[in-house]
């Protein structure tokens, strides 16, 4: 499970690297930079994934421990009542918030649009230090540190407008707005703060990260249909058959559906698609022998991640899966690439087009994310490896 949990936020964290070069070193550094990058890069990468260990297991090795602050949830959220040093640019110190019993390095997977403004519950903190960069047309020569405590809405990591006083988007005489795009989708969702090594040969360097975890998502490789296309439970999943919740493909897909729209024919064809059939399977899913059906599918199929089918199981079957690729086109900025987006769950022939595509957007043809063929490709078009 360990495995499970970090694998999936490394799979979903995504960041980027920038270099600032002062003015004055900026002709003579060039060469420099481009080398130190990748080092600095590096080290990002390994201080996300200790703080991911360390928000499971204590330094002697125990899990949720919370008495050493450890808790046992992961939420986007850091702790007010209690807080942290932090070292800033000129040697001093400071004291932020958070540390304990929070999650202040995890970052909402949605802005909230509740209010006047849309904000951001929580942006991802790993340090307690946000950084404000000078206007080039101003004379500023150094970033502005903001260290996160309190409330007011520079200084934090919870609530953090996105529009109007104060925002990410609004820039002041003297600094840049402060907010990042870091998953490029066009909508800021991080701040910079200073990288992991925060200066090599009198360059200092800094980033901007979101790191976001795979709750409140749908695995759609792994839900079923409980409903009829009325959405009502169908009879015969009562008694033996009715649903133990033992196996996640006891979930409901359906439900899911056509409270969201979307129509019988396309769920269908989606789970036809999944199930390997030739014949259009009925709703609700699960089938004769509901419970050992939906626990075979399990065993046999999503809970065999990229094992489907393979040889050394002793059986086959006729699963088949979305694939890494279709997440990662999926994922590629937050699915907002519509017009050259083509992915198994939202195509004519094998999806839910409607509900995800034709329907909502009023877009009708697409092409494909070209190069989005691996994780390598993807980061890159992300701009996390240069
Ligand atoms: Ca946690
Ligand atoms: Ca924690
Ligand atoms: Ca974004």
């Amino acid at each position: 499970m360990l495995l499970t949990v970090v694998s999936l936020l490394m799979l979903s964290m995504i960041g980027m690297a920038y270099l600032q070069v002062s003015r004055l070193d900026r002709v003579t550094a060039a060469q420099i930079s481009t080398n130190n990058i990748d080092i600095v890069a590096a080290a990002v990468s390994a201080y996300i994934g200790e703080t991911l260990v360390n928000d499971l297991v204590d330094p002697q090795g125990n899990f949720f421990n919370e008495a050493n602050g450890i808790e046992s949830y992961d939420y986007p959220w850091t702790n007010p009542e209690v807080n942290f040093s932090v070292l800033k640019a000129d040697g001093s110190t400071a004291i932020a918030q958070g540390g304990l019993l929070d999650d202040s390095w995890l970052a909402s997977t949605e802005p909230d649009f509740s209010g006047s403004e849309p904000k951001w519950p929580h942006l991802t903190n790993l340090n307690g230090i946000f950084l404000e960069l000078p206007r080039s047309d101003k004379n500023k020569k150094q970033p502005k540190e903001r260290v996160l405590k309190g409330s007011n809405p520079q200084k934090t990591d919870t609530n953090v407008p996105i529009t109007g006083n104060k925002s990410l988007t609004e820039s002041s005489s003297k600094y840049e707005a402060p907010g990042v795009d870091a998953d490029g989708d066009g909508i800021v969702d991080s701040r910079w703060t200073w990288a992991t090594i925060r200066q090599i040969s009198g360059i200092s360097y800094i980033m901007a990260v979101r790191i976001v975890d795979n709750s409140a998502m749908l695995n759609a490789n792994v839900a079923l249909s409980q409903v009829s296309a009325a959405d009502t439970f169908d009879t015969s999943t009562q008694g033996t058959d009715a649903p133990r919740w033992s196996y996640p493909t006891e979930l409901d897909l359906g439900n899911f559906v056509f409270k969201s729209g979307g129509t019988a024919t396309e769920l269908q064809q989606f789970l036809k698609y999944r199930l390997g059939t030739t014949t259009t399977p009925p709703l609700p899913l699960p089938w004769t022998g509901a419970v050992d059906s939906r626990a075979f599918f399990w065993l046999a199929g999503p809970s065999l991640f990229g094992n489907f089918n393979s040889a050394n199981l002793g059986f086959t079957t006729n699963y088949r899966k979305l694939s890494i690729v279709d997440e990662l086109e999926l994922r590629y900025k937050n699915g907002l690439n519509n017009d050259r987006a083509t992915t198994t769950i939202e195509s004519t022939s094998n999806g839910l087009f409607g509900l995800l595509r034709e329907s909502a957007t009023g877009e009708a043809s697409y092409t494909d994310v070209s190069g989005v063929t691996s994780m390598q490709t993807f980061l890159k078009m992300n701009r996390v490896i240069k």
